[in-house]
């Protein structure tokens, strides 16, 4: 299809056909599904390369008719103002990224190689960042001594830090490509291990690593470019950065540094969160996803793994423990509760991932509270469709109290799939809505930040102060800030609840805790 695109855009352009037909045109896979790691809700992540005459706007206006016209496409959705552009499709079930490169050659043959530095000159910054994606994955499978090991070993971190909850970049944890980088170093380390001493090393030497000193996976090269590398010696920015694990291809960056702190819409199944406008080009102080308490915690994450994977060896418990899903709604006694709110599943989808990219910084603030020793952020949102008879029940839902009877007329069925379903789905509720007056639909995405307080002094009177008015006040003002913000269609509250407060869709199955017995000295 993309070399039929490239054909049929160089007609376009006015070339003749022999020509068109040489233009050439291919495509590179990158992401957890070129390092094979990939599992059933992986996506395949797609970068189209094309040869100079080719334009991001006939990918976006050719190519994307094009898929629609596929019947195996169920959803295309172009977003070409994100930092990184793409085109998200579901095509015959499968998620497909498709990122565009135009090259500054006349013709992309199939020998074509993406490797070469001197591929990047005179390219538009789109385009080298869409590269990137590519140019990582691939230099990552050729820095490792021997790639079915580091398979199998990023494949059982990848289980252990999403069971962990500490999987997402968004949230100022670690994302997939970081995660591969720190693999791929303990396989450089231990070229000659299997891949179940690769995990046992990999929890130790991370456990001790000296962070700020960069993880890197080869000595940071200079090249063509007129654009930074990463440089903490140089770059007042860089040495902000609590968790440098260094990108392997040219330009290097600091992974966590990249483009996620734009992060914009998520779709409910097909993800990638498209950002809007492109960012100033070093947004001093927010630009480094990994906060003091993520940092903390992913640190305790790798103690706590070691100690098992040390039990296993010695036989003592079985890989199965290593692989216990979190306990974050049992561990703390107050917790944070962001919820986002509005009227629309269209509507909603932008607002909870505009609030979403904004509760790293909220923990960052929170950081600096003087009795808050941690502050530590869920990795996931959960969503809730709730119908609402009045304006009571309205309100309750929007501060995150759903009222039994409320969460009982919501069916299951309600739940948006797609993004043109959740549109027509939209419609009809909307409709629905209309003709029995006062009923309305609220769409809810709520965000948990635990709470970890310093312990009370021995001898302190009176009850402990915790002024977190500022640090919530801003985050509220912060989120309302997006263009698209409205009072009337969407709302924002952060509230502090304690633990028995928590609603029981967080525990997912599992045992709700009984309530604890305050502890009082005699
Ligand atoms: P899955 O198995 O697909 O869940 P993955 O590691 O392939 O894991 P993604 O498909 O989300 O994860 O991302 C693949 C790559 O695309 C990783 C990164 O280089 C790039 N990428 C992901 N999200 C963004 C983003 N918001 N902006 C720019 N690049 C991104
Ligand atoms: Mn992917
Ligand atoms: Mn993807």
């Amino acid at each position: 299809m993309v070399k039929d695109f490239v054909y049929r855009a160089s007609i376009a352009h006015g070339m003749s056909d022999s020509i068109a037909r040489q233009a050439g045109g291919k495509i590179f896979t990158f992401g957890s599904y070129r390092l094979g790691v990939h599992g059933p809700g992986s996506d395949i992540d797609t970068l189209c390369v094309v040869p100079k005459h080719i334009t991001r706007e006939d990918f976006f206006h050719i190519f994307l008719d094009m898929l629609r016209q596929r019947e195996e496409a169920t959803d295309v959705v172009p977003v070409s103002e994100a930092y990184v552009p793409v085109i998200q499709t579901n095509f015959m079930g499968i998620s497909i990224d498709f990122l565009f490169a135009r090259t500054a050659l006349p013709r992309v043959d199939q020998s074509l190689d993406l490797s070469n530095d001197q591929m990047l000159k005179n390219l538009d910054e789109r385009d080298v960042r869409s590269m990137g994606g590519s140019r990582v994955t691939d230099e990552i499978l050729r820095l490792v001594p021997d790639v079915h090991v580091f398979r199998l070993a990023l494949r059982c971190i990848k289980l252990w830090a999403q069971r962990r909850a500490i999987y997402s970049n968004v949230m100022g944890f670690l994302g997939g490509v970081a995660w591969a980088m720190l693999v791929a170093r303990i396989c450089q380390l231990y070229p000659n291990e299997a891949a179940g001493a690769i995990v046992s090393r990999f929890f130790v030497i991370l456990y001790q690593w000296q962070w700020p000193q960069p993880v890197l996976l080869k000595p940071i090269e200079e090249g063509p470019l007129a654009v930074r590398v990463w440089n903490p010696k140089l770059y007042p920015q860089d040495r902000l950065h609590r968790m440098p694990i260094i990108t392997p291809a040219y330009p290097s960056m600091c992974e966590q540094a990249r483009s996620y702190v734009h992060v914009l819409i998520r779709r409910p199944r097909l993800r990638h969160p498209p950002p809007p406008p492109p960012p100033p080009p070093h947004v001093a102080g927010s630009t480094h996803n990994v906060t003091g308490s993520t940092q903390m915690i992913m640190s305790q994450e790798f103690k706590i793994a070691a100690e098992i994977v040390d039990k296993i060896i010695v036989g003592k418990t079985t890989w199965k423990e290593l692989f216990k899903k979190h306990d974050f709604f049992h561990k703390y006694k107050y917790y944070l509760q962001i919820v986002a709110s509005s009227g629309s599943a269209d509507l909603q989808l932008k607002w909870e991932g505009t609030v979403e990219s904004k509760v790293r910084q909220l923990v960052g603030k929170l950081e600096n509270v003087p009795t808050l020793v941690c502050a530590h952020p869920f990795t996931k949102g959960f969503e809730q469709i709730s119908k609402c008879h009045n304006d009571d029940e309205v309100r309750m839902v929007a501060t995150g109290d759903i009222p039994e009877e409320v969460a009982a007329r919501t069916k299951l069925e309600d739940l948006p799939k797609k993004d043109e379903a959740a549109k027509e789905q939209d419609a009809v509720v909307q409709a629905q809505d209309a003709q029995q007056e006062g009923h309305r639909t609220i769409y809810t995405t709520t965000f948990y930040i635990g709470l970890c307080v310093e312990p009370k002094q021995a001898n302190a009177t009176g009850p402990r102060k915790l002024d977190i008015s500022y640090p919530t006040n801003d985050f509220t003002r912060l989120v309302k800030q997006w263009e698209q913000y409205d009072d009337s269609s969407m709302g924002i509250v952060v509230r502090h609840i304690k633990c028995s407060q928590l609603p029981s869709y967080v525990f997912d199955g599992d045992e709700r805790p009984p309530p604890k017995q305050l502890k009082r000295p005699k």
